[in-house]
């Protein structure tokens, strides 16, 4: 029994009617970002708006405006649409293009201004829109979302939500882009520990820190610490992985609780090699060994800019 709440207003020469919703999702409040729609045009319903970029390029994504204070842009999402498929199509985060020395960087997605995928089908595909490189931001928020689920559940649907709160971008750019130019995510660029790039406390909307690595495989339970989200973790043999969502590492086996990476990963040639490494190391969603939950396998990484 809600009754949407009907405008008449002018277009053009016309007088239409139309509904509040359908009005937000047509306008570009000529904003950057969702703490901007929030901030100066009042916005406070999740959902999807449009918004602008330093151009004048219009894209469309999805606004967590609740989570501490609201605003959050989602920027970008990382899926694992088959764990079998060792950098092959798909394999955005890392490479389509199979493991290989000689394309250090593989698709190098994580450093450039390429977008692909649509808000929608954040949980279905990967997503990049340019509010990854645009916005200048000082927090991330990341979410744990189950593959296919609608837009409209994903708050609830999460397995896994939280977010920085020491404005730890300021240091790096101001956002990914700039954050993975100065830490390549590339094969042979460092050694495990001592060539990390940084790792960030986190504040948990949804978990804790023993849920976290209990998500994660049981092996790799000595080698992490829950509370932290961690950039450019390096292995053992060289390979760079991108972000280890909900954790720091202490060890060399990053391959199996951090996502996306560089082009090449020398060990089990190319066992490790995809969105999400070596997650299914000993079997698909066993969690036993180095295999993760089958949770964590089929949730997509929803990652928000503030
Ligand atoms: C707890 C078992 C450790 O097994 C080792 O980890 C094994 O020797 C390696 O082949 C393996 C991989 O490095 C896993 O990433
Ligand atoms: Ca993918
Ligand atoms: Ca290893």
């Amino acid at each position: 029994n809600k009754r949407p709440n009907l405008l008449l207003i002018r277009y053009n020469k016309d007088l239409i009617i139309v509904t509040v919703n359908e009005l937000r999702n047509r306008a570009q409040f000529n904003a950057r970002n969702c703490k901007e729609v929030k901030d100066k045009y009042g916005q406070t319903e999740n959902g999807l708006y449009y918004l602008n970029t330093a151009t004048g390029g219009v894209y469309q994504t999805f606004c967590d405006m609740t989570t501490a204070g609201g605003g959050w842009t989602l920027v970008a999402s990382v899926h694992e649409d088959n764990i079998y498929g060792k950098c092959m199509v798909g394999d955005r985060w890392t490479s389509q293009q199979g493991n290989n020395a000689n394309w250090p960087q593989g698709e190098g997605n994580w450093a450039n201004r390429k977008t692909f995928g649509t808000v929608e089908a954040a949980t279905d595909d990967d997503f990049k829109n340019p509010g990854y490189y645009d916005i200048e931001a000082e927090d991330m928020s990341v979410w744990h979302v189950p593959n296919n689920t609608p837009v409209n559940h994903w708050n609830l649907a999460a397995i896994m939500r939280y977010h920085t709160d020491r404005h730890f971008l300021h240091l790096y750019g101001g956002n990914l882009y700039q954050l993975f130019h100065s830490y390549p995510v590339e094969y042979n660029v460092g050694a495990h520990l001592s060539d990390n790039g940084p790792s960030i406390p986190i504040v948990y909307d949804l978990g804790d820190k023993e849920s976290t690595k209990n998500v994660y495989d049981p092996y790799s339970g000595g080698e992490i610490e829950g509370g932290f989200i961690s950039f450019r973790a390096i292995n053992h043999e060289r390979a760079a992985t991108a972000i280890c969502s909900g954790v720091k590492p202490k060890g060399g086996n990053v391959e199996h609780y951090c996502i996306g990476g560089c082009g090449f990963f020398p060990e089990a040639n190319p066992l490790q090699c995809g969105d999400f490494t070596g997650f299914a190391w000993n079997g698909y969603g066993t969690h036993i060994g180095f295999s993760a939950s089958k949770q964590m396998l089929e949730s997509a990484v929803l990652l928000f800019y503030r």
